[in-house]
């Protein structure tokens, strides 16, 4: 069965013989039509930015050095590097901004949909920000975080982001300021790392990216690091904390993976893209009792709100909503002819699924002002009303359950069991409050280190194969793994969160896990949710008063796909962590911004990028940071 070059996910297989047999259309069979891809895209040497292009460097030297102004290969490369930086950066800060809007909403009464869920959480996050709380009143505390938050995304002055001026390791934080010092002094320009506004780093992208401004490689790449580090330590962390805040700090929990979760019986509604606003609201509002009537009385068993993708991992870590899958199995999901709705939001949506959608009863609903989708049912969000919109989609998935053709429905029986749901908060408490104990065990050698994976599903890759062997060798190695997004899903969906993966580490990891009662393989959140590894790594590296660079920590983005991901890998690189990359990132065909980052990066941040195709071999390289950086440690 596993025989499919397609995927190595069983549930994913079954489908993709039902799409042959049918003809259903998919990601796979329009990446055939697409061979062969672009080389200059794929090398990142086609510049379209003005219009008297678009041009391509030719990097074999048989054609064009450079574009009709004059710009070379690394000009155009870490152009459109940093673009990428900025969109992703961007997808994720703006998320936070609503999320911190929202907050602002709660706080000053005008939303009454949401309120403050996690009051532990309100005073932490104040505390951190060094808002007074003693004496105050639970809302007045959030009003002032709210408005911390959202003056992040709009500071004017030259000054760092509080929120990562507050959040960020005290040696990283002098580390970058240092640098910025040492550059101005070395060459008497200004090279900025510690970022200002959220959103003033991506418009100065989209401002130094315009025809004729900055052709510096080094100053591009600098940038999209700033940029970045706007969304890591900014956006992102805002988009976790505020969330936590509102709908409740994750604990851990025993949930079902795959497209198993899906029932026959019941009526299905998929939560796919980012916001947990809109998708938490739907898990609680198929819980009432005028929706499960509803639901009884066109012959369901229950309304049965399962998650794709991070959407899915916020209400999976949340609600303990079962997890239909991870990017790939989006089309997948709609195929097994038992999904009512598939109701999204923004981000990493196919827009394909409108077509495959109307091949059967499915609602496919848009949702969101940002992400309209051609063919689907748009019903908008609006957190004012939430509770009320949340019902009038669960209302349509329920009157388009009588619609489903029996007899084309197929739901591939697996699921697997996953403990997830390890915040800082959890890690700390397992812990006994302090990371000491994780530190002792990382220095006697017990652990060898860290490793933080996030990653998407890449048609280029087969599914989830990459993900799955690498965290297998981590584990193996006695390193421990955590990470995010959809690379936990496939972790989830192999059993590798199950505690029984505790038999596939090495003797250290796996002691401790037995003794802890945890799988080696974390569940941190979503994509956003890399700021709690940014926050690991911090608390680590603030107790031990070391910077992140020096600790035994290492990332990868396997199966990597989107814009958000480059972002991700720069600000772990800026923050001090390696970062393995597969596939191919689009900048080879810029030889001083490839060495930039997978060579300078590494003297300068401490962080640097690497690429490599074996799963096996990427395990090696990574074991060899941790070793090398704990022998630097002198442990
Ligand atoms: O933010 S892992 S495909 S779903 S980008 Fe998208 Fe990639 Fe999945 Fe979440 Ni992250």
């Amino acid at each position: 069965l596993n025989n499919d070059h397609r995927s190595v996910d069983p549930a994913a297989v079954e489908m993709l013989r039902i799409a042959d047999r049918e003809g259903y259309s998919n990601i796979w069979e329009r990446y055939e039509k697409q061979q062969p891809q672009c080389a200059y895209g794929q090398l990142g040497t086609c510049c379209r930015i003005c219009s008297m292009g678009p041009c391509r460097i030719d990097p074999f030297g048989d054609g064009p050095t450079h574009g009709v102004c004059g710009a070379t290969a690394d000009t155009i490369v870490a152009r459109n590097l940093a673009r990428m930086a900025a969109v992703g950066s961007s997808s994720h800060s703006d998320h936070g901004r609503k999320v911190a809007q929202l907050l602002r909403a709660v706080a000053n009464g005008s939303n009454t949909d949401y309120r403050i869920t996690d009051a532990d959480k309100l005073m932490a996050v104040a505390a951190r920000l060094d808002i007074p709380t003693t004496g105050r009143q639970q809302l007045e505390i959030a009003a002032d975080v709210a408005k911390v938050a959202i003056d992040c995304f709009g500071n004017q002055d030259e000054e760092p982001l509080v929120f990562l001026e507050k959040y960020m390791p005290a040696k990283r934080f002098a580390r970058l300021k240092a640098l910025e010092e040492s550059l101005y002094q070395t060459t008497g320009a200004k090279t900025g790392f510690l970022p200002r506004g959220i959103d003033r780093e991506a418009v100065d992208i989209l401002h130094r990216t315009h025809f004729g401004c900055d052709h510096d490689p080094l100053s591009l790449v600098a940038q999209s690091v700033r940029c970045s580090l706007s969304d890591g330590w900014g956006g992102s962390l805002i988009a976790t904390e505020l969330q936590d805040i509102l709908l409740g700090t994750p604990t851990i929990k025993s949930v079902k993976a795959n497209l198993g979760v899906l029932e026959e019986e019941s009526v299905n509604v998929v939560v796919h893209g980012h916001e947990p606003i809109l998708s938490a609201k739907i898990a609680e509002m198929a819980q009432s009792a005028e929706n499960r009537q509803a639901a009884e009385a066109v012959g369901a068993k229950r309304v049965n709100v399962v998650g794709l993708c991070c959407t899915g991992n916020e209400v999976l870590l949340r609600q303990g909503v079962g997890m239909a899958g991870n990017e790939s199995h989006s089309e997948l999901a709609i195929m097994t002819g038992a999904v009512d709705a598939m109701v999204v939001d923004v981000q990493c949506i196919y827009p394909a699924i409108a077509d495959l959608a109307s091949c059967f009863h499915t609602k496919f609903i848009t949702t969101s002002e940002q992400a309209k989708i051609p063919g689907s049912l748009h019903i908008q969000f609006d957190e004012h009303h939430a509770d009320a919109i949340a019902s009038r989609i669960i209302k349509t998935a329920i009157d388009a359950f009588p619609n489903r053709n029996k007899g084309r429905v197929y739901i591939p029986k697996h699921t697997a069991t996953a403990v997830v749901g390890f915040t800082v908060e959890e890690i700390l408490k397992a812990l006994g409050g302090t990371p000491q104990p994780l530190i002792d065990l990382i220095v006697n050698g017990t652990i060898k280190g860290v490793a933080g994976i996030v990653g998407c599903n890449n048609v280029k890759v087969q599914q989830d194969h990459f993900h799955r062997v690498l965290t297998t060798e981590l584990l193996k190695r006695d390193i421990l793994v955590i990470g995010t997004g959809c690379w936990a899903v496939a972790a989830a969906k192999a059993g590798l969160m199950d505690l029984s993966a505790q038999e596939l580490a090495g003797p250290g990891l796996k002691a401790v896990c037995r003794q802890l009662g945890i799988p080696p393989v974390l569940h941190m959140g979503s994509c956003v949710d890399c700021s709690r590894m940014l926050n690991l790594a911090g608390a680590i590296a603030d107790h031990l008063k070391v910077d992140i660079s020096d600790l035994p920590l290492v990332g990868s983005a396997p199966e990597w796909t989107t814009e958000k991901a480059v972002a991700i890998g720069a600000y772990f690189v800026g923050s001090g962590i390696p970062v393995h990359l597969w596939p191919l990132p689009p900048i080879l065909g810029g030889p001083e911004v490839t060495r930039i980052l997978t060579q300078d990066a590494k003297e300068v941040l401490g962080g640097w990028f690497f690429v490599e195709e074996d799963p096996v071999a990427a395990a090696d390289q990574m074991e060899r940071i941790v070793m090398e950086r704990r022998s630097a440690l002198g442990i």
